[in-house]
């Protein structure tokens, strides 16, 4: 994925990241990073325009999302914000496959899906999804094998501790040289499983386990944090930019955006995001003036 979208005889964008290949699909949006949109399949996520409620409902924001220039649609039925209760398979499930089975059949994009557990990825695989979006970094011990077996896309997410606790005191030494050494042991540790290294895609997490101070080093040393690997970086309306700005969730899309650039800069393959109109605005603009 290189970025050189300049005229001839322009200046070459600085932005280059290489492109993941989830196995049905190759994907490179050629000079800026993709588009992941979020719609969350619960009652509890963190911001509520990521929820829209009800099958039919979930299906046409997603499909909304897509005609707004997502590349990839990631559908998650457990919040993992701080303090939410966990989700069980069977609950999870319920409310993921129908709307996942609905859209499978409406368009051809990638399909993500958001989950801890491999029980519910293995469905979720079996009704069309390309990508598995584990927030834990596949803690579950059958993840690595089921992504190996069915050579979809994984994304791997550091996180200290879970989401009940994760922000009750986070610590750490170097943050940024942590999570980038746990997540090249989880990708070397994936690979091993047999999950092919272009599958892969390494995301430090913004706000799993992490201080404002935690966050802001991360995203700003995310040049570092992949080694080489195509990265996911998602700092949608989090609680980072409420911090640093005292705006509340339903009004922190420019502060989203401005956490793009941080993504661009740091060589992101990926953002997720909620905002998915605004975000591809942003890059694409953004990709041809840098
Ligand atoms: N953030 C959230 C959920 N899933 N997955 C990845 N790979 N990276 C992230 O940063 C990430 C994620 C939290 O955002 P959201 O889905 O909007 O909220 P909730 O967990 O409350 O549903």
């Amino acid at each position: 994925m290189r970025g050189d979208v300049r005229p001839e005889g322009g200046r070459k964008a600085p932005f280059f990241a290489p492109a993941w290949d989830v196995g049905r699909l190759r994907l490179d949006a050629a000079g800026r990073p993709l588009v992941m949109g979020i719609v969350n399949l619960t009652p509890d996520s963190f911001w509520a325009g990521s929820r829209p409620g009800g099958i039919e409902a979930a299906v046409a924001r997603a499909l909304q999302l897509a005609d707004e220039g997502a590349d990839i649609l990631d559908l998650g039925a457990e919040s993992t914000r701080p303090g939410a209760d966990e989700v069980g398979p069977d609950r999870e499930q319920e409310r993921l496959l129908p709307v996942l089975a609905a859209l499978r059949a409406r368009t051809g994009r990638a399909l993500s899906v958001d989950t801890r557990h491999a029980a519910t990825a293995r469905l979720a695989l079996e009704a069309g999804a390309d990508i598995i979006n584990d927030v834990s970094g596949a803690a579950d011990p059958d993840m690595l094998a089921l992504v190996a077996e069915r050579g979809c896309g994984l994304v791997l997410m550091h996180m200290q501790g879970t989401p009940r606790t994760m922000q009750h005191d986070p610590r750490y030494g170097d943050v940024v040289a942590e999570v980038t050494g746990w997540l090249a042991a989880r990708a070397r540790l994936a690979e091993e499983a047999g999950v092919a290294r272009e599958r892969l895609c390494l995301d430090p997490g913004i706000g799993f386990g992490k201080t404002l101070e935690h966050n802001l080093a991360l995203l700003r040393g995310l040049g570092a944090v992949a080694g080489g690997r195509p990265l996911l970086v998602g700092a949608s309306r989090k609680s980072f930019i409420g911090a640093l700005t005292g705006a509340a969730v339903a009004d922190r899309l420019p502060g989203s955006l401005a956490a793009l650039a941080a993504a661009f800069a740091g060589g992101a393959a990926v953002v997720r995001v909620h905002d998915v109109a605004a975000s591809v605005q942003y890059l694409d603009v953004l990709a041809a003036v840098t």
